[in-house]
């Protein structure tokens, strides 16, 4: 294919034709292109996703649709996304190593990219669904998150580096756009793309009436659109996770952006807690240890989380910020600074997991754990914890202690009937 050629959509038909030539994705699956089978498995919001299979094996093939998928054409978006996942994949790569699939070909024209099919993985979502439960997954979380928060922010980076890397991110527009509207805008007042469970009205009513939930999630937002501490995934929930029993990785960041540190490890927490609430009517006799399995990833993320920020700020705080030279060179503990950054990522992340947890019961882009609950009468009670304990998160984010408070407040939720 032509690097000039002008953007098109690729299909199962079209793609052995048009890919033909990248010998990237040929010396992974084999160069005879007619040997070429090709599957369209995306299932996301946004793009297509192709798995080609040849007699030397398997890639992915993904590239952006000048259109929201979820909705149409009718809601236009810049395929410049690839762009930015593209270069967020190379620092993801770069600063959590082994976290991310490799990348073997990327075509800006084409807005599309070429990476490793990872196998037997499959999304987590669907595993926590199923009752799967996946060895190291939390460590594998919380490093991901310490290691990108950390290396991306002037705690690690040089500070023209930083500068001109979020430059460059600052050009991801109308993707972190989406994020504003949907995640921090809409779930508080009737927009028009918004949808929510039948029976849900009372508690959507008393979210919607709570002037001082709404200037919190707001003050969030503020923070989410001006703080550029790290380079954030941006969404980071079970489906941007793909795990085999025992090993995951993290796809999809084309929401990267630099934003608050603790962005991707509430969004992430927020997940793992509506995986939480949806179980009972996913599971039978083994709810209770299923559901407390999910508890005990979050507490361990979270610990993950701080033992490793811990220990890349003793041992690799290079950039400019809390330097040796004004704490360990003159004989001063650093430690209490690294518990007040610690402090303010604690304090987002509990705001963003509350506002995450309002976002796909009542915004536009809900997600399978409560929407494969076909029964509204079901669904909407297990719904109805879910939003509450997100107002509850959000009200109280500055005053959590930690994660095993939040597991405590979630195990209090998932006892009462809240509707
Ligand atoms: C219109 S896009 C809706 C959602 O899908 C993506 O995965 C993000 O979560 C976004 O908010
Ligand atoms: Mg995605």
């Amino acid at each position: 294919m032509s690097a000039s050629a002008s953007y098109e959509a690729l299909s199962v038909e079209t793609l052995p034709e048009r890919l033909k030539g990248v010998a990237a994705l040929a010396s992974q699956v084999g160069a005879d292109h007619a040997m070429w089978q090709v599957q369209e498995v995306g299932d996301g919001n946004l793009n297509l996703v192709f798995i080609v299979t040849g007699p030397e094996g398997k890639a992915v093939v993904k590239q952006a649709l000048p259109y929201v998928r979820l909705v149409g054409d009718s809601w236009p978006l810049p395929l410049y996304r690839a762009f930015f996942e593209y270069h967020a994949l190379t620092r993801q790569a770069a600063r959590a190593p082994g976290s991310v699939p490799e990348i073997f070909y990327f075509d800006e024209v084409q807005a599309l990219i070429v990476m490793e099919f990872l196998s037997p993985h499959l999304i987590l979502r669907r595993k926590l669904i199923a009752g799967d439960r996946v060895d190291g997954l939390a460590e594998f979380l919380g490093k991901f998150c310490a290691r990108t928060a950390f290396r991306g922010s002037e705690l690690s980076m040089k500070s023209g580096d930083k500068k001109a890397d979020v430059a460059l991110f600052a050009g991801n527009v109308d993707i972190p756009a989406i994020t504003e509207a949907l995640v921090f805008t809409d779930p508080y007042f009737s927009a028009e793309m918004n949808h929510h469970t039948e029976g849900l009205d009372p508690v959507v009513k008393r979210l919607r009436s709570d002037v001082e939930l709404k200037v919190k999630v707001q003050q969030a937002l503020q923070r989410f659109v001006s703080n550029t501490e790290t380079m954030v995934h941006g969404d980071l929930h079970s489906g941007s996770i793909m795990s085999t029993d025992r090993e995951s990785r993290v796809i999809d960041p084309e929401f990267a952006q630099y934003g608050p540190m603790g962005f991707d490890i509430g969004m992430l927490c927020a997940n793992f807690l509506m995986a939480y609430f949806s179980q009972p009517a996913h599971r039978g006799e083994d709810l209770a240890d299923y559901q407390e399995w999910i508890l005990g990833v979050i507490e361990e993320v979270c610990a993950t989380f701080e033992t490793e920020f811990r220990h890349l700020w003793k041992t690799k705080r290079t950039g400019i910020l809390y330097p040796a030279c004004l704490f360990e060179d003159q004989g001063h503990d650093s430690s209490p600074a690294c518990d007040a950054v610690l402090a303010g990522i604690w304090r987002d992340a509990w705001a963003v997991c509350g506002i995450e947890m309002h976002r796909r019961c009542l915004s536009l882009a809900h997600n399978a754990d409560f929407e494969d609950i076909a029964d509204p009468a079901v669904r909407a009670p297990l719904e109805a914890r879910n939003l509450l304990m997100g107002a509850e998160l959000i009200h109280e984010a500055d005053r959590l202690t930690d994660a095993s408070a939040v597991c405590d407040i979630a195990r209090d939720f998932n006892g009462k009937d809240v509707l």
